[in-house]
């Protein structure tokens, strides 16, 4: 017996103890080889270079005082970092100092005219018709103002950034022209037609113009955006609106805002036109995210309704990358319309997801005067400038 034993500890032992010594150099190799791993180090880090370009993100403050620092974290992290070169997109003229670090903004210029977030009228009907109206859009190059004291070097529809909102009626046919008074090719992408993309969101080259009709058969709150390659390029770059269709049955009166939500990637020197950021771009490193083209603007000059009042917000996610999460604090959407159309309706929604070329509808009364502050629920974005108000009097 005990020889036996004997054997069989020795069998063990010369089993176990090369084992061990295998299965901790595979450990080493495997575990230890994939962290030293240059390759899969570099790719977990892909945010570090954007963020040296970062600049002056608005601090979440609804105080009404204007931010001026950096957005905590945010500005530590640029410091910490060497200054990205940022890429600034190929056919725009270059600037000054484009590939510096932007990481302060000099104090602001002429005070800033919010973006009306009413509810346009309906586009002008064609004489003798009932249900055909005109829609003329202009492409142009522009220097917009997309925060306190920062300027960015647009491409737009009707030289805004977001372009004009359109407002039609379901079943309306849209006789469109677009024009390009640009230095590229610009196209549109309507979200709310239904037409041959190939043919009409065709490319328009500078100086020309073209044109196609449309008919609005589905009602709800749609994007629009330039669809010439890079998309993400035009995109970034401020070219996109929202289309408002209004349903056949009309819906109840109300206060009515459309808010379009978007993101900004900068490069440049502070004080300098900012140019269109490609790698911050491709990476969905944003320096703004807003809300109707400009940072914090419904902060600094609050949307209005009365208590008791029914309000409705029309949502567009322009992106180009990010999604929203749109909320209201201190109040519950009644009803919320998934891309506006009344037969998606739910109850009782506290935040809704809007994906990138997405929008909602959505409904609410709040019964108490005050001050309703409304973000996407991505907080981050709120300190980037994804931050409104709505001032609720009696
Ligand atoms: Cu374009």
């Amino acid at each position: 017996m005990l020889d036996t034993d004997r054997h069989f500890r020795l069998l063990l032992t010369l089993i176990i103890v090369p084992s061990v010594i295998i299965l901790t150099a595979y450990s080493v190799i495997a575990f230890g080889g994939s962290r030293g791993d240059p390759a899969g180090g570099t790719n977990k880090v892909v945010v570090a270079p954007n963020v040296g370009g970062v600049a002056l993100a608005p601090q979440p403050n609804l105080s009404g005082q204007p931010a001026t620092a950096p957005a905590l974290g945010v500005g530590n992290l640029a410091k910490a970092q060497p200054a990205a070169q940022g890429t600034a997109m190929p056919g725009m003229a270059a600037m000054p100092g484009m590939s510096a670090q932007a990481t302060a903004q000099p104090a602001p210029a002429a005070p800033h005219t919010p973006y009306d977030a009413a509810l346009p009228a309906l586009l002008p009907l064609v004489p003798g018709t009932t249900n055909v109206r005109t829609l003329a859009l202009t492409t142009s190059d522009e220097v917009v103002q997309i925060a306190d004291g920062v300027s960015f070097q647009a491409w737009t529809f009707g030289g805004t950034a977001p372009g004009p909102v359109v407002h039609v009626k379901q079943g309306d046919t849209v006789k469109f022209i677009l024009t390009n008074k640009g230095t590229m090719p610009h196209s549109i992408d309507f979200h709310a037609a239904q037409v041959p993309p190939n043919l009409d969101y065709a490319d328009v080259k500078p100086g020309a113009s073209e044109s196609f009709d449309w008919t609005a058969d589905y009602p709800g709150v749609f994007m629009y955006h330039c669809g010439s390659p890079l998309v993400i390029a035009h995109m970034a770059s401020g070219m996109y609106g929202a289309v408002v269709v209004d349903p056949a049955t009309p819906l109840p009166a109300a206060r009515e805002y459309v808010i379009v939500q978007s993101e900004f990637y900068t490069t440049g020197k502070p004080g300098d036109v900012q140019q269109v950021d490609m790698d911050k771009v491709q990476n969905g490193s944003p320096d703004y995210v807003v809300f109707n083209g400009y940072a914090n603007q419904y902060k600094d000059a609050p949307l209005t309704a009365k208590a008791g009042e029914l309000v409705r917000f029309y949502i567009v996610n322009a992106g180009p990358n990010n999604f929203s999460a749109f909320h209201v604090v201190g109040t519950i959407f009644a009803n919320t319309y998934a891309d506006g159309n009344t037969a998606n309706v739910q109850h009782g929604n506290q935040t809704v997801t809007i994906p990138p070329g997405g929008a909602y509808m959505v409904e609410f009364t709040i019964p108490n005067p005050g001050s309703y502050a409304f973000v996407t629920h991505s907080f981050s974005a709120v300190a980037k400038g994804a931050v409104g108000v709505l001032k609720v009097t009696p």
